[in-house]
Formats: structure tokens, sequence, C-alpha cells
């Protein structure tokens, strides 16, 4: 089997409702989405979300690496022989959401080849995920009112709050709000997406204490490496290394160095294959992951549910999966469904993710 084409589709679709956070905001999924033909007719998809508040990739950007640097190297070679796409990725620094969107089409489409579920292929641990919504930027009666919205209709019973305002007033109230009005028995953490110094960060902790947080990601940069690392010996909850964990080695040197002490796992940025080296590194280490989200359409989401329901660890806690909902539409042809605050896995061959043709001919933005 022979790796034939790559493309890397751009396409736009709004949000209706924008998602506001400390490192930036989004009001349209201006993704890529990555298709790899091979000469047997079969493809592999998967989404790119690009964020260059974050990892400095744009759609253009994800779009020229892997149609202009990637696919001449990867076409000829059997999409079974990962290591070798992998080994041509490697020699292009940085890109994660490029490469790890390039390995979960590789996955759909060794899936789709086998006939087998990329769930079962990866682990086959469980077939749904509990689902955690995560909260933007808001006022805390608006913060309140979604929570208990989507609590009512989806079920959901576990939520990230977006932080790292100032003044911290802002997050505290929105801390205290939330508890107050959701009770004891929903789950509630932090993302203060570099927002805030690791100080500011210990003082919200201070002034939460009692409310049953569960965990607090990047409160700070990491390269604050000395405050940081007070910060998480002190910090009563573990400290969530996010976006300065993108690759195996950044999680290896964060937790070795005390930046943080538990993993968020992301499909869209680290792939099936990275993803899978990060989780070893976690569970060797005993160290907590969560399974994070890009802020994903309903395709990304679909690969965040296969990597996180095919293992046990990653299905202990919530997976972060509902942004899709405030999109105004999505590719996927058959919706993903949220019953009792989880979903499922789709038992088809690959990942799942077909893609509706006509909504692509609409949305995407080359043509
Ligand atoms: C998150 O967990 O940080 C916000 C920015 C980004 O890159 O991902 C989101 C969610
Ligand atoms: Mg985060």
């Amino acid at each position: 089997m022979k790796i034939t084409g790559i493309e890397a589709i751009p396409y736009a679709i709004p949000y209706h409702h924008p998602l506001k956070f400390a490192s930036g905001a989004v009001d349209t999924a201006d993704h890529v989405l990555v298709r790899i033909h091979t000469d047997e007719g079969i493809t592999g998809v998967a989404d790119a979300p690009p964020r260059p508040y974050t990892y400095g990739e744009t759609q253009v950007s994800i779009k020229n690496i892997v149609e202009e640097v990637f696919a001449p190297q990867v076409i000829g070679l059997d999409p079974f022989d990962r290591e070798k796409v992998h080994a041509v990725m490697r020699r292009t620094i940085n890109n994660q959401v490029a490469k790890g969107t390039v390995d979960i089409a590789l996955w759909d489409l060794a899936g789709r080849t086998l006939g087998r579920p990329v769930h079962q292929l990866l682990g086959g641990w469980t077939d749904s995920m509990r689902v955690s919504h995560m909260l933007g930027f808001k006022p805390a009666q608006e913060l309140l009112d979604e929570a208990l919205r989507f609590g009512e209709e989806y079920g959901i019973t576990t939520f990230k709050l977006k932080v790292g305002r100032r003044p911290l007033s802002l997050d505290i109230e929105a801390c205290h709000v939330l508890r107050e009005g959701l009770g004891a028995d929903v789950e509630l953490y932090l993302d203060a997406n570099r927002g805030w110094t690791a100080n500011e960060a210990m003082q919200v902790l201070q002034q939460t204490d009692g409310l049953g947080l569960t965990l607090l990601e990047e409160p700070c940069d990491a390269k604050e490496a000395m405050s940081r690392r007070r910060l998480v010996e002190k910090s009563p909850i573990p400290v969530v290394g996010d976006e300065s964990v993108p690759t195996a080695g950044d999680a290896s040197r964060e937790l070795l160095s005390g930046g943080c002490n538990a993993i968020c796992i992301k499909t869209a940025r680290s792939g099936f294959t990275e993803a899978t080296e990060i989780l070893g590194l976690c569970t060797g280490l005993g160290v907590d992951v969560t399974m994070g989200n890009q802020i994903d359409t309903q395709v990304g989401s679909l690969a965040t549910v296969t990597f996180g329901a095919a293992h046990e660890a990653t299905s202990r806690r919530a997976g972060e999966l509902s942004n899709f909902l405030d999109m105004s539409d999505d590719l996927l042809a058959e919706p993903i469904a949220i019953a009792n605050g989880r979903i499922s896995v789709r038992d088809v061959p690959g990942v799942g993710a077909e893609i509706d043709g006509e909504k692509l001919s609409r949305y995407r933005t080359d043509r």
C-alpha cells in the first residue's frame, strides 16, 4: 500500500458563542482538514485546529507545511510505516498540530484498511468518555447559567473554568459562584493559560481554598521555572502542564524539573503516536492525565474520544469534549451526541469521522 497524495484543505465555520481565554479567543473555526490518499483508494482524515497564540501555527502555515514540506517526502511510503513518516516530520522542528493531524490521518487509514475501529487498535479499554465542559471568560452569573444548562441538557457534571484574568477577584468570584450554584458534587478545575504569575496563582489557590477545586492548569508561563516549581511544590492540587508539554520530551522535562505534576494530553497537537508516548511516561511516573481540547470541531473531538476511551488512565477523568457545541455547524456527516454526560466511540473502521462532502464544499476557503 502506498500514499499517493496529501490534501490540506482550509475551511472556516463561525462559532455562535465565541470562546475567550487568557491567551486568546476563538470566534471562527478556521481549521485545516487533512486527507491522506492511497493507491488502494482508502483515505485517512483528520482535523487541524491552528492556535497561533499557543504554538505559533496558522491555517496557512499548517496547509503549507503539510502540502509543501511533508507531502513530497511522504508520498510513496507505506502508510503503515508510520515511523518513517515521523522521521520525515521530525526533520522539521515545531509544527506540532500539523504533525499530529498527519499522524491521526495515518491511524484512521490503518483502521479503515484493517476494518477495525482505531480505539481498539490503540487499546480498546472502553466505549465512551465522560465529558468535561470548558467555560470561557464571562461574568460569574453567566458562567453559572451556562454550567447549569449543560448539566440539564447534556448531563455534564465536570467543568473546566478558564481563568487567568486580572484583577484576580474576577476569577475568585467566579469559582465561589460556581461552587455555590452547582453544589459539592460537581467537579470544577481551572485553566489559566499562562495568564498569571506563579505568585498570583498562589493567591488564587489561597482564596479558593475549601471550594474543592481539583486541578490547576498552566497557571503561569512554564519558562518562569523557579517560581513555577515553588508553586507546584506548595499547591494542594495537581498543577497540569498543557501548552508547555506538546511533546514527550517536553512532558519529561516539565515533570522532572517540577514544572508540573499532571499532564494534559491533546491529540490535536500530539497525534495518537506521540500521545501514546506521553501517556506511557505519565503512567510510568504515576502522574495523572487529562484529555484536553484544542477547541476542536466534532472531527477533532472524535479523535480525542478515540484515544481517551482506548486507555484506562485517560478514561479515569472526564475528557474536554464539548467545545464543538458552540460552533454554528461542523463537517462531520453524523453529528456527535452527548448523552448522560458521555460521548461514545464509533464502532466503525478508522476513527469514524465521515465528512459531509456538501458541507466541506460550502465551508472550504480555497475554492
Ligand atoms: C486549553 O486547554 O488551553 C485554549 C487555547 C488552546 O490552545 O487550547 C485551549 C484550551
Ligand atoms: Mg489548557
